[in-house]
């Protein structure tokens, strides 16, 4: 099979297996493109927790992005775990020296099991500074909720959330729903001229470890592909909910999901 695209994956190392870089790797891997890392932390961790997180020095991070991506250039970069105001410094520095333009940015801040992924004063930087530089952002809701200070318990608050995002500079957004009480889940994308609701069935499963790192990872690879972000965002989405419902029910906690329940991309990679 020839490689669709490469992607640039900035992220922390799940042990586990289930969620940060390794499934990154995994949901790249099985959409058809190749993978090139750089390493932000390591956690120790299972289904049931997390038990430790190493942070690696960012300028360790940064030798890692410009080393191996001015050698092998990307053509998407996905961002994950990113636990400091220096960190994320050293990323948006790292960005700038690098020509891709495709980057979605998964904000990660709490694992599953509630373990906090990344500290205060980050969160400020990640909004101001690394926010306005990605072509997408896909915040859960709780994500959501502390980058914009909004309540957010229906479709009308999600939309509200989206829209403030837009406002302080986001070009695109995603807001994820699945922390919502509905019957289906919907997930809304936004940007300043087009909107979309994604409805999909929400499954009674605990098995959702790593599903917005596989979606961010999986949209990354679509929107490397030559997919427009909007379907992107679908295919990934249908990538997702395929996973879920497939999941090998591992672990005695949050399971991971199935991450070779791959669809195929259909257009070809320019
Ligand atoms: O799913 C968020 C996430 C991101 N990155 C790493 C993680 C987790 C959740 O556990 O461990 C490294």
């Amino acid at each position: 099979m020839k490689i669709k695209s490469k992607i640039l994956i900035i992220a922390g190392s799940d042990s586990s297996g289930g969620a940060g870089i390794q499934a990154d790797i995994k949901t790249v891997t099985s959409l058809g493109s190749y993978s090139l890392t750089a390493v932000t932390a390591v956690t120790v961790q299972n289904t049931k927790g997390v038990r430790s997180v190493i942070p690696i020095p960012s300028n360790e991070i940064k030798n890692q992005i410009i080393f191996s991506a001015k050698d092998i250039k990307p053509n998407g970069i996905k961002i994950g775990m990113l636990h400091s105001k220096l960190v994320i410094k050293k990323v948006v520095e790292s960005l700038k020296m690098l020509r891709t333009k495709k980057i979605v940015l998964d904000p990660v801040m709490v694992a599953k099991g509630g373990a906090k992924l990344i500290d205060n004063e980050a969160i400020k930087i990640l909004k101001n500074e690394l926010m306005p530089k990605v072509s997408l952002i896909t915040p859960n809701i709780p994500e959501a909720e502390v980058l914009t200070g909004l309540k957010i318990n229906s479709r009308e608050s999600m939309l509200q959330a989206a829209n403030k995002l837009i406002n302080l500079g986001a070009k695109n957004v995603l807001i994820k729903g699945g922390h919502l009480k509905s019957k289906n889940v919907e997930d809304i994308f936004l940007n300043k001229s087009d909107f979309k609701i994604f409805t999909s069935p929400r499954y009674k499963t605990n098995n959702t470890h790593g599903t917005g790192c596989t979606l961010s990872s999986a949209i990354t690879t679509f929107f490397s592909c030559g997919k427009s972000l909007k379907k992107a965002c679908e295919l990934g989405i249908k990538y997702v909910n395929l996973a879920i419902l497939t999941n090998p029910k591992y672990g005695k906690g949050h399971g991971p999901i199935n991450h070779l329940s791959s669809i195929e991309i259909k257009k070809k990679f320019r």
